[in-house]
């Protein structure tokens, strides 16, 4: 039986919720032939590596997915690339903020997802569940947490494949605060993460 390890982020910039990790809660146990596993990160750049490294030790996955939120996109977006750059305008919810430095000062200066992100946009679309792939995970957190997988994967679980997508708002999210951001509801958002965790287990099954 193969294990996919989910992780989702906790509310940040101001929201009470964050549907990355409302979304992963949503998932059962098991889908299909695939255990699956889900652990909450914090939204700090410095936090999350170790945190990360701890589950990876503790789970055993054979793939990783982390999770995140993406306010300004109206479908879910499987992320083709991490970069080795921490720069946002915004601190994280440690205070800390950064302008233009590397996640690791001698690391490469990107990773690509490991999972197949297009096989996963075409399984979401399939499943109903609006999707497209994103070139650009920007320089916050959710890239850092990405750029962190993908280089502890590469040094230390070569057999382990791992990847990051981008959810919406939830619609609750955008009602609890009028705005005019895109949202989609939590269900189907948890629709599109049962749908990539699908496509990832039986990308595992037929290596
Ligand atoms: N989204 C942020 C960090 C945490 C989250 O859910 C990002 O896109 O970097």
């Amino acid at each position: 039986m193969k294990k996919i390890l989910f992780t989702g982020f906790e509310p940040f910039g101001g929201d009470q919720t964050n549907p990355s990790w409302e979304a992963v809660c949503m998932l059962p146990a098991q889908i299909g032939e695939i255990h699956i596993a889900k652990r909450h990160m914090p939204v700090e750049y410095d936090g999350v590596a170790s945190l990360l490294e701890q589950a990876i030790h503790e789970e055993h996955p054979d793939a990783v997915i982390c999770v995140g939120q993406a306010g300004n996109r109206s479908v879910i977006t499987p992320e083709l690339v991490a970069i080795n750059a921490k720069d946002a305008p915004v601190p994280d919810n440690a205070g800390v903020s950064y302008t233009g430095d590397p996640i690791r000062a001698d690391g490469p200066a990107a990773y690509f997802a490991t999972i197949p992100v297009r096989d996963i946009v075409a399984d979401m679309k399939k499943a109903g569940v609006p999707a497209s792939l994103s070139y650009s995970a920007g320089a916050y957190v959710c890239n850092c947490i990405m750029y962190h997988l993908l280089d502890l994967l590469n040094l230390r679980y070569p057999q382990i494949k791992g990847g990051f997508i981008h959810v919406p708002y939830s619609c609750e999210q955008v009602c609890a605060h009028p705005s005019s951001a895109p949202s989609l509801p939590l269900e189907l958002i948890a629709k599109g993460l049962a749908a990539a965790a699908a496509t990832v287990g039986n990308s595992l099954c037929t290596e």
